[in-house]
């Protein structure tokens, strides 16, 4: 094995797969060592000799699927799925950008065990959201074989999830070999070792993979592990409510935004609105709101969706016309500022006695949205230890941590869209897709009787709800 191993380097340095000199990583890292194996495709001989090698590794003898991490595994699974005989099946990498389309391509059975093939394994968070997705559509992750482990905390991150990682080569077995055949000089291998010693282990941005399924769990479970107040109050009423839904009362004038809520009160969890498209808005409409939102106990949402300076927000929220911060139980936020947002925005609550939370925007409903994988990690990564964030504004299933509320909007009866980007799914798809509360505007505000719409999308939400926990 040796012997073989220390070939097989030797090829990897010759195609170019492993370079020395400064690099830059997608994080922005210097690194005097850069690892791409995208190249060996066009080496079938390396392909079929690297994937046997690793192959070779496999313990688990149960396995019935193999799965390559996008998309420098994949040609490796492939021709290990050929060989063996194994099926495989594939993680979308893109499909959050279509809502609710399947995650995982290929057939498979519930429980059917699988193992993992990836390429290079920094952080490990590669392999953990693959696991992750692989989990939820009820396969078994036992082990993953992986080429080459640049020795920067992944395994620890991986083996923390209870799987088992096998790797053909670390960054120091690798150097060695290499130097054994001359390729480089000790001066590199100590630049290298150097680097391993000083590059601490990247903190990964997902969630923790091994909490509990955020899917499974019902809201009251989930109420007692919320940091935010609210989301903790919302999960309760949620649950002694028996409704998911968030209407969304786009309407311009104020008198039929409350004649709607005096109707949808008792059936929603939250009212949501949209204070600026109010045209004879004043402190009595906010009055007479708070007096339905205690009657008929549900919370009031103002949808503005902060996105501006720590400083800026601060008076956005609480001061000028509106003095949103002492009326609206929830608000949303687009994250893109970064962490000064939450800052700016936790300041205006100072002034209010009532909990308070904030919805982040990581996904959108409407269709060429900008919120691409990177953007939702940094999203989920700013939610991680904030006691003022209550969920994530979303439209797929990005986070595990049960004590955040996916907020989805973009909810019809039918799957449609209108003429302006908006994308519509039905109550059943996006409950599937994490939904935890459904905002459903003119499905029920265009309709023309108006209660029966209510009752119609609450009932649907609820059941697909029991249904998901229960599955
Ligand atoms: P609709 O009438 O069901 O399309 O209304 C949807 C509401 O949700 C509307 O108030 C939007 O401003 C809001 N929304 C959305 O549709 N999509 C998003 O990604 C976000 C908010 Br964030």
């Amino acid at each position: 094995m040796k012997e073989q191993l220390k070939e097989l380097a030797i090829e990897l340095y010759e195609i170019d797969a492993v370079k020395f000199g400064d690099f830059v990583t997608k994080v922005g890292l210097k690194t005097p060592v850069y690892v791409d194996l995208r190249v060996i495709i066009s080496y079938p001989k390396i392909l079929k000799k690297i994937s046997k090698t690793l192959w070779g590794l496999a313990e688990d003898d149960k396995v019935v699927q193999i799965c390559g991490v996008p998309y420098t595994a994949l040609p490796i699974a492939s021709v290990i799925s050929a060989e063996s005989d194994i099926p495989m099946v594939i993680r979308r990498k893109e499909a959050k950008a279509y809502g609710t389309k399947k995650l995982i391509e290929g057939s498979f059975k519930q429980g059917d065990t699988c193992v993992i093939i990836e390429d290079v394994v920094t952080s490990g968070s590669s392999i953990l959201e693959t696991v992750r997705d692989l989990k939820n559509e009820g396969l078994k992750v036992t082990e993953a074989l992986v080429i080459m482990d640049r020795e920067q905390g992944g395994r620890k991150n991986i083996e923390n999830s209870g799987i088992k990682m096998q790797s053909l080569y670390t960054l120091t077995q690798l150097m060695g070999y290499l130097l054994e055949a001359k390729k480089v000089t000790a001066e590199t291998v100590e630049r290298v070792t150097e680097y391993l010693k000083e590059s601490r282990a990247p903190v990964k941005t997902f969630e923790d993979e091994s909490a509990p399924n955020r899917l499974k769990l019902d809201f009251a479970e989930r109420s007692k592990v919320a940091k935010n107040p609210l989301a903790a109050k919302l999960l309760n009423l949620m649950s002694q409510k028996e409704t998911t839904l968030c209407l969304a009362a786009d309407l311009t004038s104020a008198d039929e935004i409350i004649d709607l809520t005096e109707r949808a009160g008792p059936h929603i969890a939250v009212l949501k609105i949209h204070v600026d498209i109010i045209e004879d808005f004043d402190q009595t409409f906010i009055q007479r709101l708070k007096h339905l939102s205690s009657k008929h106990k549900f919370f009031i949402m103002e949808d503005r969706k902060f996105g501006d300076i720590g400083n800026t927000v601060s008076l956005q929220y609480g001061k000028g016309v509106y003095k949103i911060a002492e009326w609206a139980d929830l608000i949303t936020a687009h994250p893109v500022p970064g962490p000064g947002l939450l800052d700016g925005l936790k300041k205006a609550q100072k002034h209010v006695s009532e909990d308070r939370g904030v919805f982040l925007i990581t996904e959108m409903s409407s269709k060429g949205a900008l919120t691409g994988e990177n953007y939702v990690k940094e999203c989920l990564a700013l939610s991680k230890d904030s006691d003022i964030v209550t969920g994530h504004v979303c439209q797929s299933n990005v986070f595990s941590d049960p004590g955040l509320i996916q907020l989805t909007p973009g909810v019809k009866l039918a799957k449609t869209s209108d003429n302006l980007g908006q994308q519509y799914n039905t109550p059943e798809a996006v409950v599937n897709a994490g939904a935890d509360l459904a905002v459903v505007g003119r499905g029920i505000t265009e309709s023309l009787d108006k209660l029966s719409s209510i009752l119609k999308y609450k009932n649907q939400l609820w059941a697909a709800y029991k249904n998901r926990i229960s599955s």
